[in-house]
């Protein structure tokens, strides 16, 4: 867990020293990918990043490079974006901070701007351990702030 909870404390502190305003926040289209998607948002929202919400029902190739064109944004996959490791990479042309925060089977990356928050990369179970909501849950919380330790 200290090594999940320092990666997530890594990831928000690189959101936090950006200078982008905006977060873009693509997400799974179902229960869990909605509930991790509002954790997310919320948690943005308290950096004071304005958000936009992309709900997807799988992540199709072409959203990605759309996506990930344009500077100066956080982009956020959720509930998603865990088996598409390389091509989150490949595709950054806009050299955004790119967070995944899911638990599908994943590998880690080496690139300095993906953040693959994902448990299974510190021993966890994404399959019987952790949600993405656990992973937005986690997010928000180790934020530090007094109104998000309150969830
Ligand atoms: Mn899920």
């Amino acid at each position: 867990m200290a090594s999940f909870q320092s990666r997530l404390e890594l990831a928000l502190g690189r959101v936090k020293e950006s200078n982008s305003r905006k977060a873009m926040i693509l997400h799974h289209d179902e229960a869990d990918g909605l509930a991790s998607a509002a954790l997310t948002k919320l948690a943005f929202e308290k950096l004071g990043l304005d958000t936009e919400l992309v709900c997807l029902d799988k992540l199709y190739p072409e959203v990605i490079v759309s996506i990930e064109r344009t500077p100066g944004q956080i982009v956020a996959y959720v509930d998603l974006g865990s088996g598409h490791i390389d091509m989150l990479g490949k595709s950054n042309r806009g050299k955004n901070i790119i967070l995944v925060l899911d638990h599908h089977d994943t590998q880690p990356s080496s690139d300095p701007l993906i953040f693959n928050l994902n448990p299974e990369l510190d021993g966890f179970s994404g399959e019987k351990e952790a949600s993405s909501a656990t992973v937005a849950y986690l997010f928000a919380k180790f934020q530090g702030t007094p109104k998000v330790s309150a969830y």
